[in-house]
């Protein structure tokens, strides 16, 4: 049994999602590299990867149908891209209508039914790829039905067959390292990385809390164990690694376990350095100074906005002194810093997201980036939506069950269109990040030439979307 797993290209992305801001650089495709390390693991299946964000075009996946001929294909899907999954599936079944294709990967969460609608699609993951997919290919290799396999979803005759769902992997400590061996590293690379080589991490999957516009808390919040954790930076380190991105949705859920990794990490002398996604309410001196000493060099905190009542609109749970104390925290330890904001709150007017670019300022992060609240489907965000009449039914379904090329977002403002929208993004990265001080603090602070043709890269498509 051959098996092929494809991170898919940016292909007709849904346009009114995100406008075009910065680049935020190639990352490579965990979920997919620990599905491989467990089926090589557990079955030494013939696995091959291809990251079709990298080989941008199709005649890199032309060649690997043709040169590994797989029985299996396994794509990970993300709703804003439907479309272009779409024509992928195609492709490969006009290549050869044998092939078995299995969709996995965020957006089955949110639209599994509608996906296993699509007449190219054989069967489905839902939750965790490494179990489910590795028992879906045990089953095809002896052809036999995937019955009993909890998180797949499979068509048989016309008839579909729904196994228990989610696949939840209770135990993140059972897993092998993802194996980054099977994918060249030289093709990853970041804005917001400051030393190469770099690779993205996770310490935890799923996010215990409950902020309305995300889809993160739909799956179960997992940690794994510090010294498991180690283990992996350890060998990280040791493979010549210098820079590693945490990549789960908050690091820093429990003070306790933060405390345990930082010291895990310290006790084995691990130098490598790392950046997190944290909460500004799980910070204080002890932590600050515990992740500094580990090797903590960056945390991206989610600030959303400095207005309390959309704070509690979004059920954020935090509150102004808490992001100002982090930020001072952040800056006494030398932990640079990254705001994330978001605009195009239902009532925001210009005025009010000009306010919150000039707090931006103020807070004063080495960082910030600015997003348009946008309703994912699934989520609280979207479902008060419905309620309040922005939209008279699950509109992102149509679009899930037949996905078009001309297919908009229906955003929250009650006030500014999109097009204004996407424009005064813009302006608040040129407001932020255009100042002579700011300009020499990240040049004063790039440490490589490849850092430095990022940024440089990054400004010139800042300065283009003018
Ligand atoms: C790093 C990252 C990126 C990177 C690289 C993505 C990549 N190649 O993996 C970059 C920056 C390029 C990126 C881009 C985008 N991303 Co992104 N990204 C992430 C992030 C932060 C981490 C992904 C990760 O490594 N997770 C850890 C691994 C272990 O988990 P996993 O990827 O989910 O994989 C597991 C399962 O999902 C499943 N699985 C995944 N794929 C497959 C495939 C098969 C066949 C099977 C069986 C199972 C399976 O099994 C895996 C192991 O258990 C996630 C949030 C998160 N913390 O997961 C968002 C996230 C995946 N991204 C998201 C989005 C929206 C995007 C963009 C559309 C955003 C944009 N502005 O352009 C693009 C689209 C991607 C693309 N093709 O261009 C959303 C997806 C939401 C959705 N419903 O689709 C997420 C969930 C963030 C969020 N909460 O909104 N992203
Ligand atoms: S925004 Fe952050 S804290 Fe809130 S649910 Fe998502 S990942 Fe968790």
């Amino acid at each position: 049994m051959k098996i092929l797993l494809i991170s898919p290209p940016r292909f007709k992305m849904i346009k009114s999602a995100f406008p075009k801001t910065h680049f935020e650089g190639h990352f490579i495709p965990l979920g997919l590299l620990y599905i491989a390390a467990y089926m090589k693991k557990e079955k030494d299946y013939n696995v091959k990867i291809l990251d079709m964000l990298t080989a941008r075009d199709y005649n890199k996946l032309d060649d690997t149908l043709k040169i590994f001929n797989p029985d299996l294909v396994g794509i990970t899907s993300y709703t804003y891209e439907l479309f272009g999954l779409t024509y992928l599936c195609k492709y490969i079944k006009n290549y050869n209508p044998k092939i078995h294709i299995n969709l996995g990967g965020p957006h089955l969460t949110l639209y599994p039914d509608e996906t296993l609608k699509f007449p190219f699609v054989d069967s489905i993951t839902i939750g965790d790829g490494e179990i489910a997919f590795t028992k879906l290919a045990e089953a095809l290799n002896i052809n036999q039905i995937p019955v009993d396999i909890p998180g797949i979803w499979f068509k048989n005759n016309n008839q579909y067959i729904k196994n228990n769902s989610p696949a939840i992997i209770k135990n993140l400590d059972t897993l092998p390292f993802p194996d980054r061996s099977f994918l060249p590293q030289q093709y990853y690379s970041a804005t917001a990385h400051r030393e190469y080589p770099f690779t993205t991490i996770v310490g935890s999957r799923g996010c215990p809390y409950k902020c309305i516009f995300c889809t993160m808390s739909t799956s179960i919040y997992r940690y794994r164990s510090p010294s498991n954790l180690a283990d992996e930076v350890e060998m990280l380190s040791k493979q010549g690694y210098k820079y590693l991105d945490f990549v789960e949705g908050t690091f820093n859920v429990s003070k306790k376990w933060v405390s345990n990794v930082c010291n895990e990490f310290i006790s084995r002398n691990l130098t490598i350095k790392w950046l997190i996604n944290g909460r500004v309410d799980i910070i204080d001196d002890d932590i600050c100074n515990l992740l500094k000493k580990a090797g903590c060099d960056k945390i991206e905190f989610g600030v959303e906005s400095f207005a309390p009542n959309n704070l509690d609109f979004i059920k954020k749970r935090i509150n102004i002194k808490q992001i100002e104390d982090s930020f001072y925290l952040a800056n006494k330890y030398g932990i640079k810093t990254n705001a994330d904001f978001i605009i195009g709150f239902p009532e925001e007017t210009i005025k009010d997201i000009k306010d919150t670019v000039k707090y931006a300022i103020k807070l004063n992060p080495n960082y910030a980036r600015f997003c348009i609240l946008t309703p994912v489907p699934k989520t609280e965000l979207y479902q008060w939506m419905i309620d309040k009449g922005y939209f008279k039914r699950d509109y992102f379904q149509e679009y899930a069950l037949n996905p078009s090329e001309d297919f908009a977002v229906i955003h929250c403002s009650n006030i500014l269109t999109f097009q204004q929208l996407s424009k005064i993004i813009k302006w608040s990265y040129r407001k932020f990040y255009l100042r002579i001080g700011k300009i020499y603090e990240i040049l004063f602070e790039t440490k490589t030439l490849k850092e430095f043709f990022n940024k440089i890269r990054s400004s010139i498509r800042l300065l283009l979307n003018i």
